[in-house]
């Protein structure tokens, strides 16, 4: 069965391998960001390699009216939505939590959180009407376990986790799946992002141990959305071998 996802944040990272990850398997795919001429980019992509259909959607995620206006005016073909994969989001700073910026944790809290509930709100109708639909959040490790100078993006990732805990509890009687994931130490731009373009920084994040790629969780992403339509993973905690926890890491370092 070919089937449509819908990606938030798919010019990078875990959303564009979803992107990919899906598209190879055949899968009609709806690509969201920011960066417009990234998604046109990955459009063409998987249309020529993998013959596929690719809608992208160019919105904030913050922004409510943006999101509403963008999912409502879907084309008709593309509104029988089965997936949706709630990836967009960020850290910004690495700061005490006295100290730290507070536009830093307004960004965060309006994109990990809020925009994930706008996407979910403006989606769900597509769904509950055909009492199908499965819905995959991307929490993190970071919503698991505390972690000094994660503050607010460890707490926009610990609702990501309440968030889906409450969604699956409401959905059960639309028969709408929900699924949490939670990476470790996952590289991709999100260092780059947190350290706001210093790159030694991010460099220094993934240094001394293996870190898991986009593709990885991608892969695991697609495994949970292709089982039998009475099962469903509600929870998965993925690290890279080396790290234990959003705290403890096994790194070589000279
Ligand atoms: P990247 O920075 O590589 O990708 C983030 C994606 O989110 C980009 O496509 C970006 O697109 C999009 N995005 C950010 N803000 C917005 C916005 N306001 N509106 C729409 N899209 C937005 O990071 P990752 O792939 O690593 O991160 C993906 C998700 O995984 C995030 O939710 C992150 O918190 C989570 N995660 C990451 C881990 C890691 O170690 N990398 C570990 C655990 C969880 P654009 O800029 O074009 O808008
Ligand atoms: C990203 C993982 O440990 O950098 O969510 O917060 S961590």
């Amino acid at each position: 069965m070919v089937r449509t996802v819908f990606i938030s944040g798919a010019t990078s990272g875990i959303g564009k391998a979803c992107a990919e990850k899906f598209a190879s398997s055949g899968d009609n795919i709806i690509i969201n960001g920011r960066r417009a001429d990234r998604l046109s980019v990955l459009k063409k992509s998987l249309q020529n390699n993998f013959k596929i259909k690719v809608f992208e959607t160019v919105f904030d995620v913050q922004n409510k009216e943006e999101v509403f206006n963008a999912i409502n005016n879907l084309p008709e073909e593309w509104k029988t939505i089965d997936i949706l994969i709630n990836n967009a989001g960020l850290a910004l700073g690495r700061d005490y939590f006295d100290e730290a910026n507070l536009d830093d944790w307004e960004t965060m809290m309006q994109t990990n959180v809020n925009g994930l509930l706008y996407v979910s709100r403006a989606i769900l109708p597509l769904m509950t009407k055909r009492k199908s639909g499965h819905i995959i959040n991307l929490g993190s490790v970071a919503g698991k376990e505390m972690y000094e100078k994660g503050n607010i993006y460890c707490a926009s990732k610990a609702a990501v986790d309440a968030i889906s805990k409450t969604m699956r509890i409401d959905l059960l009687q639309h028969s709408i799946k929900v699924t949490a994931i939670h990476p470790g130490a996952v590289e991709t731009e999100f260092a780059l992002v947190r350290y706001k373009g210093d790159a030694n920084k991010a460099a220094d994040t993934y240094k001394g141990f293996k870190p898991l790629t986009g593709m990885d969780i991608a892969e695991i992403i697609y495994y949970t959305a292709s089982l039998p339509p009475h099962v469903c993973i509600n929870d998965l905690v993925i690290t890279p071998l080396s790290q234990a926890n959003a705290i403890y890491f096994q790194k070589e370092l000279p």
